[in-house]
């Protein structure tokens, strides 16, 4: 295991250092094998019940696990000119294990689990640079039991201030590197008044900018016929600063139609869209104890002019605390946003790569921990990923250990001799250990054949530790 790796857990304070160096050794053997059950991923009985122990431990806050993992994130940041921190909520679905107890209810009452509020940060060029953040929320039966007398209303509010306080944590991470340029980004769910207030108070320090996809046809300060002026009519008539072109990847998702999930598929295509910009100065909500002041920031439309018949026009509506008045500078703040999709793989390759959804634990809080300790694996795997893409000519003992090289090598090449491979090299070693074909054709190996290929590679360098401790 690569040392700057258990580094991101070694300073964890668990309130006991026999239980620090225990997770160490835990956390090496999973990142070595995301996807295997835990039995399978530590090998021998003893670290099996170390990890099953302390797991179950409620000796310390789960928010412990990952400190040392945010340190590190920090001090990667500050090596970048712009880091883009995403945020966004995913759900964990327990309910197939009817004995765990301490989960809460998910959406549908019937489906028992927890959120993670997540805060990723990435490079401007897409780097994964970590988590910044994990808000672990776990619903109270009582609080979020709709009745006729209590509707989901108080509870939807309180969840959503996590919105702010992501904005918030990564303020903090701005004021920590005043000499990077820091984005807060987040899709329709993030847009709430008081993010924009809590950016407009930091005003005269080092503050970090946000992009959000706006939700609501907010009322400008400006009059129309009478009415208040809204936004997105607004920005229609806007003047058209230009075009931009870019292309999709295709994409599987969900939309709501009347209240049901639909599936739906988005084909890989080139799109054109038209650009227009506008500074805006919404009226604040009104909210209980306290008027909320006026903020002004900049609004980007982006409408597609080439969508293909049969579907959805890719039409973007982002509000931005970031100064706009040129194409250049909308392009960017586009392609910033579009950073966003890192945050959703990340998700993915914690949620089906890793299978934290299978792992069979007796308590909530058991199951919170675990995702904690995968969550760093996962990013582990997507830094790996990229860094093989961004920097292919390293030699690979920079990031594996001599053991997992060296044993790697004489299996699929076959031979005992052969030199340090550089990473891209050894990366795509992995892949093929992981099923990844290899062709011409088939690109660089994805995350699903990096964590397969990961977990052989673990098997091969303890037999080469076996043979050569003799
Ligand atoms: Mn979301």
């Amino acid at each position: 295991m690569p040392e700057d790796f258990t580094d991101e857990f070694a300073n964890a304070d668990l309130n006991d250092v026999r239980r620090s160096r225990r997770l160490c050794k835990v956390v090496a053997a999973l990142a070595q094998s995301p996807g295997v059950s835990i039995c399978a991923a530590t090998g021998g009985w003893n670290e099996t019940m170390a990890a099953y122990r302390l797991l179950n431990s409620t000796g310390f806050e789960p928010a412990a696990l990952l400190a040392p993992h945010q340190e590190a994130v920090a001090k990667r940041c500050a090596g970048h000119a712009c880091v883009v921190v995403s945020q966004d909520t995913t759900e964990f679905d327990y309910s197939h294990m009817k004995e765990t107890t301490g989960l809460g209810p998910l959406n549908d009452e019937n489906r028992r689990g927890f959120y993670m509020h997540s805060l990723y940060a990435v490079s401007e060029q897409g780097l994964p640079l970590g988590l910044l953040d994990a808000a672990i929320m776990l619903r109270d039966d009582d609080t979020f039991r709709s009745t006729a007398t209590r509707k989901k209303r108080p509870i939807e509010q309180k969840e959503s201030y996590r919105w702010v306080e992501g904005y918030n944590r990564t303020l903090e991470l701005a004021r920590q590197l005043p000499e990077c340029e820091v984005f807060s980004i987040s899709d329709r769910e993030g847009d709430i008044f008081e993010v924009y207030q809590a950016w407009q108070r930091a005003e005269g320090g080092p503050r970090a900018e946000w992009i959000i996809r706006a939700n609501q046809d907010r009322a400008l300060a400006g009059v129309v016929d009478g009415e208040p002026a809204k936004l997105f009519e607004a920005l229609e008539a806007a003047p058209i600063l230009g075009e931009i072109e870019f292309e999709t990847r295709s994409r599987k998702g969900t939309k709501k139609v009347n209240d049901k999930k639909v599936d739906t598929f988005r084909r890989a295509r080139t799109v054109r869209q038209v650009i227009r910009v506008m500074k805006i100065t919404p009226r604040p909500p009104a909210r209980k104890g306290g008027k909320l002041s006026e903020v002004s920031f900049w609004a980007i439309l982006a409408e597609d002019i080439n969508t293909p018949p049969g579907e959805d026009p890719i039409r973007w509506l982002l509000l931005t605390s970031k100064e706009v008045t040129t194409l250049e500078e909308a392009r960017r703040i586009i392609n910033l946003y579009l950073r966003r999709w890192d945050i959703e793989v990340f998700h993915r390759v914690l949620k089906t790569g890793c299978r934290v959804e299978s792992i069979q634990l007796k308590t909530g809080q058991a199951l919170i921990n675990s995702v904690m300790i995968y969550a760093v694996i996962a990013w582990r795997i997507l830094y790996l990923t990229h860094l093989g893409r961004q920097c292919p000519d390293i030699p690979c003992g920079c990031v594996f250990e001599e053991a997992e090289w060296k044993s790697a090598c004489a299996v699929v090449k076959r031979s005992k001799e052969a030199g340090e491979p550089t990473l891209s090299e050894f990366i795509a070693i992995v892949g093929k250990l992981g099923g990844h074909l290899g062709r011409k054709s088939d690109g660089a190996p994805g995350p699903q054949s990096i964590w397969q290929g990961l977990a052989r590679v673990r098997d091969f360098a303890c037999a080469w530790h076996a043979f050569h401790e003799k």
